[in-house]
């Protein structure tokens, strides 16, 4: 039998295989290809025509992408519903924020996207190198988040428990490998990292630790980039505060549709596993010392050069 290392510090053989896991090398990453087969990703990205006013919500899963979505639909749509009828009170924030590759071109490998109206809200956790390439001629805003890895890799775990029953040191030990879902996470990251010095107009790079920080002012910077800036007046009367709260994870967590709800189609078993704790550095009471000294040297390594850094 395959020994299982529980001790995190050490490199050993790992207990889970990519394969076993329905991870697939596909372009240079590790793509679950159980809910994103090949086709719909061949598909997205031969048929997908980005329209300049575009909005993509990009994301290595577990990283914030959920808060991400509700944030974005509500700056862009501020001025068509009240918080008492937002969509959001009764749809999940991913149904609002659809996934190309995972949603729209898996059902249908040329959907007509037409009559979406502008601008468009999509979503992908794809590597920026496998993104359509009229994504990257385009001149459509793409919003990175990114969160540290140890609780990304905490995340994952607590999710997928509902249908995985690898402990968090497998999961620690195919994350320190980059088999994991979208990743290597290093090259997933380094891609919207560089895109976003090279073109900040259109892409920009959000960290989940900032966002708790200091939500109103990284929902001005979110606002501003998507070219929907708050006006002084907004400012004034407490827009920004009230999107801000409605976001935030105690009020979304509380709605019906995220305490009990599901979404049709989707592999997910409810909407309230996308409403954890929601917390920065949790990992702290699953991952030891001396693993996050070894993955923080390797993240160390692999990001050398680039500017992109982790506290
Ligand atoms: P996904 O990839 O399945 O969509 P994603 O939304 O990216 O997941 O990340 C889920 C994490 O964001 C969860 O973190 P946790 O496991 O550490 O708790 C979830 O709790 C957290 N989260 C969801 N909504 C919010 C929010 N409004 N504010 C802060 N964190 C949130």
């Amino acid at each position: 039998m395959e020994s299982k290392e529980s001790s995190l510090g050490t490199p050993s053989a790992a207990a889970s295989n990519a394969d076993d896991l329905g991870l697939t090398q596909f372009q240079g990453f590790w793509i679950p290809s159980r809910s994103v087969p090949a086709s719909s990703i061949i598909a997205f990205q031969k048929n997908f025509q980005a329209l300049d006013d575009d909005i993509i919500v990009v994301s290595k899963p577990k990283s914030g992408t959920t808060w991400l979505k509700a944030l974005v639909f509500s700056i862009v749509n501020r001025h068509h519903y009240t918080f008492s009828n937002t969509p959001l009170n009764s749809t999940n924030p991913h149904l609002l924020v659809p996934y190309l590759d995972i949603h729209l071109y898996k059902k249908n490998p040329n959907p007509d996207l037409s009559t979406i109206s502008s601008p468009r809200l999509f979503s992908t956790h794809l590597p920026y190198p496998m993104l359509a390439d009229s994504i990257k001629r385009s001149n459509c805003r793409i919003v990175y988040i990114i969160r540290n890895p140890f609780d990304i890799i905490v995340s994952l775990w607590h999710f997928l428990r509902f249908m995985d029953d690898r402990s968090v040191e497998d999961h620690f030990e195919m994350f320190c490998r980059g088999e994991e879902g979208y990743g290597p996470f290093w090259d997933h990251a380094l891609g919207y990292w560089n895109m976003s010095l090279e073109k900040p107009s259109n892409v920009l790079f959000l960290r989940y630790e900032e966002l708790k920080e200091d939500p109103v002012a990284q929902t001005k910077r979110l606002a501003a980039f998507l070219g929907f800036p708050f006006s002084i007046e907004e400012e004034k009367t407490g827009m920004v505060n009230q999107i801000v709260d409605f976001c935030s994870f105690n009020n979304l967590k509380d709605l019906e549709v995220n305490k009990t709800g599901k979404n049709p189609g989707s592999i997910i078993p409810n909407n309230k596993l996308f409403f954890r704790s929601g917390k920065v550095g949790d990992y702290v009471n699953h991952l030891s010392p001396t693993a996050v000294e070894r993955l923080s040297n390797i993240l160390e390594e692999k990001l050398s050069g680039s500017g992109l850094t982790f506290k």
